[in-house]
């Protein structure tokens, strides 16, 4: 039987980029976005969906014999500090609503993302391995975790085959993120070919783990594609690709722009990004799955300013 995909949250930064591979490999008849919004300029079809209604998400599901779910509806971690109540729901509740409709035998299979904000500041910072010490402190990193288990109970007692991953901060050319703590390191691209100097809220040597959009897309294809047994575990896989701080990735950029220019400017996501781990050790998505980054920093930085430039 062919494969019917829905996106949910399809107009985020993974969102947009997602639908654009999954209409490659299933076919544009065969793939759904979809997200909060009423009308939206998208190549293929879209359709409006709140998460939060249920009934709404089974009937959408129903009418098109959708097999499997990307649920990427969620607040990221700046945006959900302001908003707790709602990052909450939207992570959590929304969950559940997929979550029930696997285990009802409706879906097949679910996508579900997790982040390097499920560590906290308890959390050894370097090496971050799979299973550690887990105590986030913001409302995103709560939510997440909070799923990853729930994940991991509707596998264990219903046999629901959900998937995911703790995506690092995710760098792309085609699409923007809004609302993370990681938004400085594609904001920068921008201001850096517009020959701005870039204001950063986060702290010169604020280290973090990171991703080209390319690896992180092929990543979630990759997990989704492989037989069920080789994912051993049903919370969320560490993946890693490359880890810097600003200072780090400015001095990369200036190999290529040399008047570019950066101050620092910290505010309350710099406090977030302390809590986070600065390179992760992803072993488990290697060996049980194949998990292989492409991009380093230099790649990165090549990519995204040859890929920018002039679009501007
Ligand atoms: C964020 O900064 O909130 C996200 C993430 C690391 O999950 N990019």
């Amino acid at each position: 039987m062919a494969e019917k995909v829905l996106i949910i949250g399809s107009l985020g930064q993974v969102g947009q980029e997602l639908f654009e591979t999954l209409k490659n490999s299933y076919g544009d008849a065969n793939v759904i976005a979809s997200d909060v919004k009423d009308k939206v300029e998208l190549e293929g079809r879209y359709e409006k969906l709140d998460v939060l209604d249920k009934n709404a998400l089974f009937e959408l599901v129903k009418k098109n014999g959708i097999t499997q779910v990307y649920n990427l509806a969620a607040l990221l971690s700046a945006t959900a500090e302001k908003h707790p109540q709602f990052g909450w729901d939207l992570t959590i509740e929304g969950q559940f609503n997929v979550l029930n409709l696997a285990k009802e035998g409706h879906i097949k299979k679910i996508f579900w993302p997790s982040s390097i904000a499920v560590f906290g500041p308890t959390t050894p910072k370097d090496n971050t391995p799979q299973q550690t010490v887990i105590e986030p402190n913001t409302v995103y990193g709560i939510g997440k975790l909070a799923g990853e288990m729930w994940n991991k109970y509707y596998f264990e007692k219903y046999g629901v085959d959900v998937r995911g991953v703790r995506y690092p901060g995710l760098i792309g050319w085609k699409s923007l993120p809004g609302g993370g703590t990681t938004d400085y390191a594609v904001d920068i691209f921008y201001s850096a070919l517009r020959g701005k100097v870039f204001n950063c809220f986060l702290r010169e040597d604020a280290e973090l783990p990171m991703m080209h959009m390319e690896d992180a897309i092929r990543a979630t294809r990759e997990i989704m594609e492989t037989d069920a047994e080789n994912v051993k575990l049903r919370t969320c896989y560490n993946i890693a690709a490359m880890n810097f701080n600003p200072a780090q990735l400015t001095k990369a950029i200036q190999e290529k722009i040399p008047d570019f220019t950066i101050e620092y400017n910290p505010d309350f996501r710099q406090d977030i990004a302390s809590t986070w781990p600065r390179s992760i050790n992803d072993e488990p998505a290697r060996t049980d799955w194949g998990w292989q980054e492409k991009y380093n920093l230099e790649g990165l930085v090549n990519n995204m300013l040859d890929n920018l430039k002039g679009t501007v």
